[in-house]
């Protein structure tokens, strides 16, 4: 677990809202409780409670939307989230959150959003690179050189983590509003917004409402990635990868047809092992896909899903690769690198990404 911790990672599904800390939530439960808002022995319960289906996940999930609606919580837990990916040197994530109107609170889908980023502006303990070059070029108002810029983010002395973001389409909403999102990606792309998530419960819905989105999202530039395949749904995984998604999540109930497509494809697919053990979403971990994909050398990624709600991390998600798989450390080292290739940055980030790997490499005597 050390050395899994020790090694540079890549976080590329990681849902803002899944990976609160227990502390917090129940903090925050406390705070309601006492105001008579809630049932706090009730909440404290369904959090802490460890074994969960699919379907109670997504219940897990409507209790903790209760919880964190407000700015000032959206801040902090954006904050805490990062915070505790750069903890165990996590060097890139992609973090994705589903803009939440919440008229009450006077929320709506964007000032969510800046809640978001001034969680990430918070951050002192890490640099935390969001903006991306170009656009800091662009908004500086005095000339300055592209050096000075690329020394702020890239000096070795302190520790640090780049972060963009995925807007989160959820399957419960409408088309109308699915555009309202794809919009605001647009509209928040100078802030690290590089692309568009579609998840929720796979249960509900048709994937086939946010086509134009989606699609409108593409023509736009923005990356998709689906989760495709949570669930056994042959037609909608058919489509979904004859969408080309720059990439899924998941790809749990796949058929012979889906899994021949995909690696025709070369879609690289977002592995998330303990959510998938946890909601059976496969029967064991030995009979995880992870195996048949990677010996295919199919590009996959480790991720955590949620590493608040299935109590886990990066570094614990290698672990189990490697007690499960068998893999060594250079493996395991090579894994965490090759996802620098399918993330949804541009090239001077993944450039950087890959001297922070060399550098690695040779501290870690690989
Ligand atoms: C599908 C999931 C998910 O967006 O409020 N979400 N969608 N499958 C999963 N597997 C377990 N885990 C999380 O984060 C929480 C939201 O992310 C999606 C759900 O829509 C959930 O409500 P945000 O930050």
């Amino acid at each position: 677990m050390e050395w899994c911790m020790s090694m540079p990672k890549v976080e590329l599904h990681a849902h803002l809202n899944g990976s609160i800390r227990d502390s917090t939530l129940l903090e925050l439960a406390k705070g309601l409780g006492d105001k008579g808002l809630i049932d706090f022995s009730q909440v404290e319960h369904v959090v802490l409670k460890n074994d969960r289906s699919l379907s109670e996940v997504f219940k897990l999930f409507d209790v903790i939307h209760i919880l964190t609606t407000d700015h000032a919580t959206v801040t902090r837990i954006t904050k805490e989230v990062i915070e505790d990916f750069a903890s165990e040197n996590v060097v890139y994530v992609e973090l994705r959150t589903t803009p939440k109107k919440n008229e009450a609170k006077g929320m709506s889908k964007r000032s969510y959003i800046e809640a978001v980023l001034e969680g990430l502006r918070a951050i002192s303990s890490v640099d935390v690179c969001f903006i991306p070059h170009s656009e800091e070029l662009k908004n500086h108002s005095n000339p300055i050189s592209i050096s000075a810029i690329n020394d702020k983010c890239n000096e070795n002395t302190r520790k640090k983590i780049f972060v963009r973001l995925l807007l989160s389409i959820d399957r419960r909403e409408t088309t109308e509003a699915a555009m309202e999102t794809v919009m605001l990606a647009l509209e928040m792309r100078h802030f690290g917004v590089v692309g568009i998530d579609l998840s929720g419960n796979p249960a509900v819905g048709e994937w086939v409402t946010y086509l134009p989105a989606l699609k409108f999202a593409r023509g736009q530039g923005l990356y998709v990635t689906l989760h495709c395949g949570e669930v056994p749904n042959s037609r909608e995984i058919h489509d979904m990868l004859d969408f080309l998604p720059e990439r899924i999540g998941h790809a749990c109930f796949f058929e012979e047809e889906h899994w021949k497509k995909l690696k025709s494809t070369k879609i690289p697919v977002e592995l998330c092992l303990t959510s998938n053990i946890r909601t059976l979403s496969v029967p064991s971990i030995d009979a995880h896909h992870f195996v048949d994909l990677y010996k295919a050398k199919h590009p996959v990624v480790l991720c955590t899903d949620d590493s608040g709600v299935f109590s886990t991390s990066l570094s614990n998600e290698y672990k189990i690769a490697a007690s499960s798989f068998g893999l060594g450390r250079k493996e395991m080292f090579e894994l965490s690198k090759s996802a620098v290739e399918f993330i949804f940055a541009d090239n001077t980030v993944k450039e950087d990404l890959r001297n922070i790997f060399s550098l690695a490499a040779k501290n870690l005597e690989l």
